[in-house]
């Protein structure tokens, strides 16, 4: 019986360590730890509700975008005010995150996780004359071998032509990711962290310059997704089949529902691009979905505060000596279920729902694969789903900026309650992301946030359940111990992100070794 460690195992944001037990070259026991303590939303607590959606941002630089809707959702609710956005803030608001959204997809394939199916070893002897390949070639020949070493070996199979290929297709998502970036600076000012997003709606006016400038560019990156993304994952598809049977995971599913296509105050009831849901791989049946039944678990996690708590009465307290606990992720649940989060979830729920763009997405890259839907719950049915979601928010983009009206609102009034709770509900691109508030004398008295990645990441629940990576882990048999690339695939398929992960709020006051928070 062996056991594995790899640490960190990102490729960025890389504070996870995945441990595995090996028993006859099979996974029997995983643990995944979250090792980062950040504190970081300890710094809300007593201040102007509005600089939640600042602050919240800071969680994270590759989708701030995501905590500001939960933000700005969140106190909507709080202020009274969600049923009065007007469509112009709405649209924005679909827009700001919509660039998020592809930049986040595109850069998690291609950056993050491509370099486990492609080999850019070809690209040390090309002999053609493409630039970015010749860059890459004498970036190569300098020495420069990160970003793509260390790796593990051992099991790439694209031709030759193939692998090549696929490095441009590197080179050109950086492009892609600088162009949304510059799309979402259109509406949101800069990213990371914009400064249109605002409770009542955004604070930029649209007009026919920004709308034809956002056009042009949305119109490349569709291109991109159509013509390169989504071929080179039929691709992969092709080459590495097993993968859709690799790392399924728990099989259960759940979506809070994102992009607002009304203004409905009720966030469960609210028309959106994805709804909201839960269902079983097993059933494919639609379940319903709760906020009031979404609890974190602490046994296994490194605080010593109440355990099985719903986010509006979350406490945070640390203790790093606590005795068998692990990580710094806390362990989410619905009605005390584990449940995966992120595009597979979102497209299963709303291929359930029957919306149009993913039945007609979904059956077609399922066809073009030879695949049933069952197929989607493993690692390449991962990374399947994402590039059919950027397809189908990259095409709702083009409409949705041609709906905005210029010289028409883009804010509803607004005034800080002394008193209330909120709660902001939305679906950040690795998943469920929940943002809950509470105002006591026009101040945070409580804010807390449940993460795609803590609901994904998170270690076992007080039952001894395992998290979703640590399902998805179990099970699966390692060719070669010293080189564990089936676990990295797996582990990656779901885009971690552990800066999200360890957000954790702390009280104001709270001593933690030598320090106190806020003092
Ligand atoms: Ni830091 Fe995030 C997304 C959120 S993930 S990337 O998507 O919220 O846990
Ligand atoms: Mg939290």
């Amino acid at each position: 019986m062996g056991k594995i460690v790899i640490d960190p195992l990102n490729r960025v944001e890389g504070h996870l360590k995945i441990e595995a037990v090996v028993e006859n070259g099979v996974v029997k026991e995983a643990r995944s730890s979250g090792t980062l303590w950040r504190g970081l939303e300890n710094i809300l607590i007593g201040r102007n509700p509005l600089d939640a959606q600042r602050i919240t941002q800071r969680i994270c630089g590759v989708c701030p975008t995501a905590h500001s809707t939960a933000s700005t959702l969140n106190l909507d609710s709080a202020f009274g005010i969600a049923g009065n956005i007007p469509d112009n803030g709405r649209i924005m608001r679909n827009l700001i995150f919509g660039c998020n959204y592809l930049q986040s997809h595109i850069l998690h394939f291609y950056a993050l996780s491509a370099l486990d199916f492609v080999d850019v070893v070809p690209v040390a002897n090309y002999s053609g004359n493409d630039p970015d390949l010749v860059q890459v070639k004498s970036f190569i020949a300098r020495g420069s071998l990160s970003p793509f070493f260390p790796r593990y070996e051992g099991d790439y199979r694209l031709k030759k032509d193939e692998n090549i290929a696929a490095t441009k297709h590197y080179v050109e998502a950086l492009k892609m990711r600088m162009i949304t970036h510059e799309m979402l600076g259109i509406f949101g000012g800069k990213m990371p962290h914009n400064m249109a997003m605002v409770p009542g709606g955004v604070t930029e006016r649209p007009t026919v310059d920004k709308i034809a400038d956002f056009r042009w560019r949305l119109e490349k990156v569709r291109y991109f997704i159509d013509n390169i993304y989504l071929p080179d994952i039929l691709l992969v598809a092709s080459r590495y089949p097993d993968y859709f049977d690799i790392g399924r995971g728990v099989g259960r599913y759940m979506s809070y529902g994102g992009f607002e296509l009304d203004t409905n105050p009720d966030l469960t009831k609210r028309k959106r691009l994805f709804p909201n849901g839960r269902t079983d791989i097993n059933t494919l049946k639609l379940l319903d979905f709760d906020p009031s039944k979404i609890t974190e678990d602490v046994k296994h996690s490194w605080y010593k505060s109440g355990s099985h708590l719903h986010p509006s009465e979350g406490e945070t307290d640390p203790d790093f000596h606590k005795k068998g606990a692990y990580s710094w992720l806390k362990a989410p649940r619905y009605d005390g279920k584990v449940h995966e989060v992120g595009p597979v979830a979102r497209q299963l729920i709303a291929y359930l729902h029957g919306v149009p763009q993913t039945v007609q997405n979904v059956d077609a890259v399922l066809k073009a694969a030879n695949l049933q839907p069952q197929k989607l719950a493993s690692t390449l049915g991962r990374h399947a789903a994402r590039a059919i979601e950027a397809k189908i928010v990259a095409d709702e983009m083009a409409n949705w900026v041609l709906q905005l009206k210029p010289g028409e609102p883009v804010h509803a009034h607004f005034e800080i309650p002394k008193e209330a709770e909120g709660m902001g509900i939305s679906e950040a691109p690795r998943g469920s992301l929940g943002h809950w508030i509470s105002i006591k004398d026009y101040k945070i008295a409580n804010y807390q946030a449940v993460v795609p990645t803590t609901w994904n990441g998170g270690p076992r629940d007080d039952s001894g359940e395992p998290g979703p990576f640590e399902q998805a882990l179990e099970g699966t048999r390692v060719k070669d111990e010293k080189n564990p690339f089936e676990l990295v695939r797996i582990v990656r398929s779901f885009d971690p992100c552990l800066a999200c992960a360890i957000h954790i709020i702390t009280p104001k006051g709270k001593e933690i070794g030598k320090f106190v928070v806020g003092a």
